[in-house]
């Protein structure tokens, strides 16, 4: 069962209180920012549907829509854009600009995620002053209502972490204020106040559903009080029981990085799609969660330590290049896939792998588990392309986020996943409120039996 540690809610509401006004700053905030840009942004893409409309982007072929839509354009995304081959762009930086542009912790070389959320809402890089009193706003709005750590602690611990996760999203619900209003009747044009009032709270209550999770499952159930001298990442890894600035460096670098890739993955996808329904914010993020909870997605990062952990059981110490090639093409030609390497629509190194990379390199360059995803790394992508059928045979993300992990003592993989999540929180959100901003509507693809398909093209099926 989770309890607050110390400092009594009382205390800790009023801290806030004297946060939020010592942070509070004159520049606009991030609302403020984002109603600013948005009269432009809606002429913006009026003008472009008034000229191209009617424009064809891409002839669609069977083999898209039999092949998991794989090319398909069919969604606006505006956080981010994904090249196969430069890699993830947001807002239009890449990973190494938005670690140097974005604002920083004092003595952090990291960039912060409150920030990132600022960019990926509103294409602007906020200044440290606009981020210091988004985090302060955070923290103010970070208290859980009793019945989501009720329902935590009657959670069996077995349950896996990400399926706890989504219960405790969808039990938030009962803070949303998008579906209060909507019961009370809501012109279309407010929308997208109340999902980014639910946006921010969701963020805000992440950290301490997590933490709660964690400790619970793996601990003494006894989670930290929030912290709002701390930001964000730093309050989240003393809540996981951490009191270590290095790993508060690699939350920030994580939580940063893990936000967002374009806007077809299935979680980003997910919870743009049950967002459309006018589902609150909280069904359509912990939908996303669901999705991101699969082995082929974000589990792909518990799925990887399993498999380096295998990988160490069975080269024993002196194992070298011959018995992880070995390993590899077991792994294949038992019909399994390698975990952490291959993607949808990279052709190259993650540049989120190769961020993590740097960071081993920096903090933790001795690391036998780190050495060994190095051996992999020199070894797999050859293995990989062997197979012609593999597309991409370079690592993912998931390939080395476990490994950082680890080595802080953060050690249970099955963990993994809810920090993906609370990360992707920051990704997604932004578009949920952009949809309900620019007024787009219910999606409803079309689909065929492959009858029907056989019918379009006069073909006989055999
Ligand atoms: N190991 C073995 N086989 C692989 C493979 C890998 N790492 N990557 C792709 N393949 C196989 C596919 O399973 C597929 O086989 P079938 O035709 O027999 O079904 C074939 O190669 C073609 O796949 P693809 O076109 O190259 O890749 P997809 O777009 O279909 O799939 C995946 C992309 C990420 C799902 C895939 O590469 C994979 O399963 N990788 C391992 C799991 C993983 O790391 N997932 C995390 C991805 C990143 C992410 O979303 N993080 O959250």
């Amino acid at each position: 069962m989770y309890r607050f540690s110390r400092a009594s809610t009382a205390r800790t509401a009023r801290s806030f209180r004297l946060a939020l006004r010592s942070y509070s700053t004159k520049e606009p905030t991030l609302k403020e920012t984002f109603a600013a840009s948005l009269p432009h942004k809606i002429e913006q893409v009026k003008a472009l549907r008034a000229a191209h409309g009617e424009d064809k982007l891409q002839e669609t072929t069977m083999n898209m829509v039999y092949g998991g839509q794989r090319g398909m354009i069919n969604l606006i995304w505006e956080g981010s854009v994904l090249d196969p081959e430069e890699g993830i762009k947001f807002r239009g930086y890449s990973i190494p600009e938005i670690s140097e542009k974005l604002p920083k912790a004092p003595n952090s070389s990291q960039p912060l995620p409150e920030g990132m959320f600022w960019l990926l809402l509103t294409g602007e890089i906020p200044t440290a002053a606009q981020v210091k009193a988004l985090s302060a706003e955070l923290h103010a709005r970070s208290t859980l209502p009793e019945h989501v750590s009720e329902i935590l602690a009657h959670t069996p611990k077995d349950l896996h972490p990400m399926a706890q996760l989504c219960l405790a999203v969808n039990a938030l619900e009962s803070e949303s204020s998008f579906a209060k209003a909507y019961d009370r009747g809501l012109a279309k044009s407010d929308y997208w106040q109340y999902v980014f009032e639910d946006s921010l709270d969701l963020i805000a209550k992440l950290p301490t559903v997590a933490a709660i999770i964690y400790r619970n499952v793996f601990h003494d159930g006894v989670v930290a009080a929030t912290d709002a001298n701390l930001d964000y990442s730093a309050n989240f890894s003393k809540q996981l029981g951490y009191n270590s600035e290095e790993f508060a460096e690699l939350m920030r670098m994580y939580l940063t990085i893990h936000t967002d890739h374009e806007g077809g993955n299935v979680s980003a996808h997910t919870t743009h799609l049950v967002g459309s329904t006018l589902s609150s914010p909280y069904l359509s993020l912990a939908a996303g969660f669901n999705g991101l909870a699969g082995p082929l997605h974000g589990k792909a990062n518990q799925e990887v330590l399993g498999w380096l952990l295998k990988l160490k059981e069975v080269i024993g110490a002196n194992g070298g290049k011959a018995e992880v090639e070995a390993y590899l093409r077991e792994t294949l030609s038992s019909g399994r896939v390698v975990p952490g390497y291959g993607h949808a629509v990279l052709r190259k190194t993650d540049p989120r792998y190769s961020a993590q990379r740097l960071f081993a390199q920096k903090h933790l360059p001795d690391f036998p588990l780190f050495k060994l995803v190095s051996q992999v790394y020199e070894i797999a992508p050859k293995i990989l392309a062997e197979k012609q059928k593999i597309k991409n045979p370079w690592p993912n993300v998931d390939a080395h986020s476990g490994v950082l992990l680890q080595y802080y003592g953060l050690t249970e993989q099955s963990y993994y996943t809810v920090l993906f999540a609370v990360s992707r929180a920051f990704g997604v959100l932004p578009q949920l409120i952009i949809d309900r901003a620019y007024g787009l509507p219910l999606e409803r693809p079309k689909s065929f039996s492959t009858e029907k398909l056989a019918e379009k093209f006069k073909f006989k099926l055999p």
